[in-house]
């Protein structure tokens, strides 16, 4: 049996994908939708996201990463009607519909984020650490990750003594799930029984129940209770929230957007949270302590700004050092207001003690920040040594990394560049060799995905 301190925090990120690319997919995220024309920069994306992953590896904590999905999904091209060869395949769809092309071209898996909803073993009824990969349903394009994910993470996490893997909850949006972006976990200790934080934009069965009116709310109360029930939590220690849908509609579209948690302190805006003293004395009685809100007034920093510069789409950490630093985007300290209430938030030692920045520009122009890129796992000391020892970063692996991306990625790719079967050949080639970096076995089909 481990000790309860030392279970650790994993941070699992997203490796950006070779065909990172800017389509306008995401309705109701706004940087998505502004930054819809740009070119965008796969080699300069994957290697952003490379130097948070060192940074944090250097600061002790440990990191882990995770492959992207195989893409483009031919198979899927070819579902939909497009026939012929590869080459073909893509030439009518660009032809028929660039929508449905950059679709199925989608790096979106970078944002791991949204890869599952993850329990820690301390928290569910037989003592596994469960996965359900999220289903994504609201968006055509990331509605189709949840098998490759599925297979990703079975690949990283295979041990069946130790690991659960569920599936994705039924392709309906009375389901809708976007994983850990509307699931928190409060604790003390790691290695303590934990409380499993929901977070939902609307009820798909009860119409009463307040709802968005310009953008949709991506993860249902339905989907988050059926979660917390496959993952057999305790229901003492389980909490649902609605989010406000006024921020959803001001472009909060996951609730990681406007909200983090780490043990038990939650940094979040004031507007975050329907009836939200409801909310924050529910989390501390199920976590049998006050829960240390530090609750962002919109007089400090307004919703627009949070979603301008994703203030809360900051990672809360716990460093060995003791310390709690906060991980923002250099957004932050380019917008004024923001960095003038972290400078006030850091000088009040409300619990976070210090800011560690990083330029992620180029996940960033389409609405992932930090904590986007990040699936949180929280592992006992025998589930470290169980998991696939590849995945984890170390000064090897970042060099290795690097030089991968140097050789398979482009520096820049417009629209009219997802047409060229070259870049589909390239990125297949990439990622079979990426699969033996990290050796997560066969988790591509290839075949399937038409390459
Ligand atoms: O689902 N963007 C993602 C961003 C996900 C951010 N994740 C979290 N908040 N956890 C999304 O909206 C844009 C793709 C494009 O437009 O090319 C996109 O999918």
């Amino acid at each position: 049996m481990n000790n309860s301190t030392q279970h650790v925090e994993a941070n699992f990120d997203g490796l950006v994908g070779p065909t990172h690319n800017y389509a306008g997919l995401s309705d109701g995220n706004l940087a998505s939708k502004n930054n819809q024309t740009k070119a965008s920069s796969p080699k300069l994306a994957a290697k952003e996201g490379l130097k948070k992953m060192k940074a944090l590896h250097d600061l002790g904590m440990v990191q882990g990463v995770i492959a992207p999905l195989a893409r483009p999904d031919i198979g899927m091209l070819r579902q939909l009607g497009f026939t012929g060869d590869t080459a073909s395949v893509l030439k009518q769809a660009a032809k028929h519909s660039p929508a449905l092309l950059a679709a199925c071209y989608s790096a979106s898996s970078m944002w791991t984020a949204n890869a599952a909803t993850v329990s820690p073993s301390r928290d569910t009824h037989d003592g596994k650490l469960h996965f359900t990969p999220a289903n994504l349903i609201n968006k055509f394009h990331r509605s189709i990750e949840h098998p490759q994910t599925g297979r990703i993470l079975k690949g990283m996490f295979s041990d069946a003594n130790h690991f659960a893997h569920h599936n994705a909850l039924p392709a309906s949006n009375y389901f809708g799930d976007e994983g850990a972006a509307n699931h928190t976990r409060f604790c003390n200790e790691y290695g303590d029984h934990g409380v499993g934080f929901f977070v939902f934009g609307e009820s798909a069965f009860n119409g009463a129940m307040p709802k968005p009116k310009r953008f949709p709310a991506r993860q249902t109360l339905e989907a988050s209770s059926a979660l917390a029930r496959i993952h057999g939590l305790a229901e003492d220690k389980v909490v649902f929230a609605q989010q406000n849908p006024d921020v959803i509609d001001a472009g909060v579209f996951h609730n990681d957007v406007i909200a983090v948690g780490n043990r038990d302190v939650m940094f979040c805006h004031e507007h975050a949270f329907l009836n939200k003293n409801d909310v924050y004395n529910n989390l501390s009685t199920a976590l049998e302590k006050p829960l240390n809100v530090i609750e962002v007034p919109e007089s400090a920093v307004s919703v627009t700004d949070a979603v301008g510069s994703y203030l809360f789409n900051s990672q809360l950490l716990s460093l060995p050092n003791g310390k709690t630093a906060l991980v923002v985007p250099r957004e932050c300290e380019e917008n004024p207001q923001v960095a003038d209430y972290l400078q006030t938030l850091i000088a009040s030692k409300q619990g976070i003690d210090e800011l560690l920045c990083f330029d992620l520009k180029q996940s960033m122009q389409n609405g992932g920040g930090p904590a986007c890129l990040r699936l949180r796992v929280v592992l006992s000391p025998d589930e470290q040594t169980a998991m696939n020892q590849s995945v984890i970063m170390n000064d090897s692996l970042f060099s290795t990394l690097n030089q991968w991306v140097d050789a398979h990625y482009r520096d820049s790719i417009s629209a009219q560049d997802l047409v060229d079967p070259a870049l589909l050949s390239e990125s297949q080639f990439a990622l079979d060799e990426l699969t033996q970096i990290l050796k997560l076995g066969s988790v591509y089909d290839f075949q399937k995905t038409g390459a």
